[in-house]
């Protein structure tokens, strides 16, 4: 190998939405949780992560950018999911250029690593669930790693648990696996994209300041004191995925909606039976947040009780931008022009005062 060359791949990952929720780790070195969960992972043009990975023999360590600002790649997240993927490299040769790679060599090669989220990082948009999924993707792809995409999933999960959901698109089942060492918590395509393509989703940025609660720190307390956490994993979460996979596999909004809105509302109400409790759906410098949010819930509940089958599910992750799943077309754009006339935004370019006008 000379020492004048890079070779490079680049990946983009969207980020997605869990329709059913995960919450709480039954093993917090190896991210597995304690249910299984299915999301909906959004389309690569709006909320996604590119990452271009570099290999060279120039380099003489591993590095990393996110949003053109270095950060440290020590904590353990990151050395998992590159030890993983650097175990499962193989041959690469790039003949026109006169490179070649042997499996042996990627012990000593270095990476860089530059990663670019078109969407605020760390704000319950799910950024780490788009991140690792496309720096492991990307890596995979780098290092001519033959194993598919499940199989790479399982990978993602030990960067950030929500991100092995990112690496199929269309609905999503993280199934939680049984085994101790989680060869066997892993993604899984329900359906694809096209399956049903009626659906809308709207995303309503209401804050994009960083969160008070980390998902992880959160998630570990709720495990430790919420017993509504207990109760939602044993008896709800198991039933609820079937019915939700049912609801996907056959289109029936009316029973998708509901259990959306039922999952969103429950985790939430495991943040308040934690011990303090996390609000998630407030923004506690902003206090026109929750008006939003409450006006949010109270409205797509009474519409959808009015036009006697819902319209609009909405869901919340661990932050109060809302999510909100039209069921076509039509209802989509009454839900826009109803936000639009009750939180007008105060500049056409300002996009942070989108929707709630300008910060309280
Ligand atoms: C989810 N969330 O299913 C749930 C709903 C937030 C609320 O997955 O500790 O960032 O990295 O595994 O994946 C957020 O948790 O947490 C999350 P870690 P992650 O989308």
């Amino acid at each position: 190998m000379g020492e004048k060359w890079v070779l490079m791949k680049t990946a983009q990952t969207p980020t997605n939405i869990a329709v059913i929720k995960y919450w709480g780790k039954r093993d917090e070195t190896l991210i597995l949780p304690v249910n299984d969960s299915i999301s909906v992972t959004l389309d690569p043009a709006h909320l996604c992560t590119t990452t271009t990975v570099a290999v060279s023999p120039a380099f003489q360590q591993d590095r990393m950018w996110l949003n053109g600002k270095e950060m440290s790649l020590s904590g353990g997240r990151y050395q998992n999911c590159l030890r993983e993927i650097r175990k499962r490299a193989r041959e690469v040769e790039d003949k026109e250029r006169g490179i070649k790679i042997e499996k042996k060599d990627w012990e000593k090669l270095h990476l860089h690593i530059a990663s670019y989220n078109n969407f605020p990082t760390a704000a319950g948009l799910a950024s780490s669930a788009a991140g690792f999924a496309c720096l492991v993707f990307a890596l995979a792809k780098l290092m001519n790693v033959s194993e598919d995409e499940s199989q790479l999933s399982a990978i993602a999960r030990q960067g950030s648990g929500s991100a092995c959901r990112s690496l199929f698109g269309g609905f999503v089942k993280w199934i939680m696996g049984k085994e101790d060492d989680g060869s066997d918590s892993l993604a899984v395509q329900l359906v694809d994209e096209k399956h049903w393509e009626d659906l809308f989703i709207i995303i309503a940025v209401v804050s994009s300041r960083q969160k008070e609660t980390s998902s992880t720190s959160g998630m570990r307390e709720s495990v430790e004191t919420s017993s509504l956490l207990q109760h939602r994993a044993k008896e709800v979460v198991p039933k609820r995925t079937i019915q939700m996979e049912e609801a996907i596999q056959y289109r029936d909004f009316a029973s998708f909606a509901k259990l959306a809105c039922a999952d969103s509302n429950q985790f939430h109400a495991v943040c308040l039976d934690t011990l303090p409790p996390i609000f998630y759906m407030n923004d506690t410098s902003h206090r026109q947040v929750l008006v939003y949010i409450c006006w949010i819930i109270s409205y797509v509940e009474k519409w959808n009780r009015s036009e006697g089958t819902p319209q609009v599910a909405y869901t919340f992750d661990a932050g109060p931008n809302a999510v909100l799943i039209a069921r076509d077309r039509k209802a989509a754009a009454q839900l826009i022009q109803r936000l639009l006339f009750y939180f007008p935004p105060k500049s056409d370019t300002d996009l942070d005062s989108y929707l709630l006008g300008d910060k309280t």
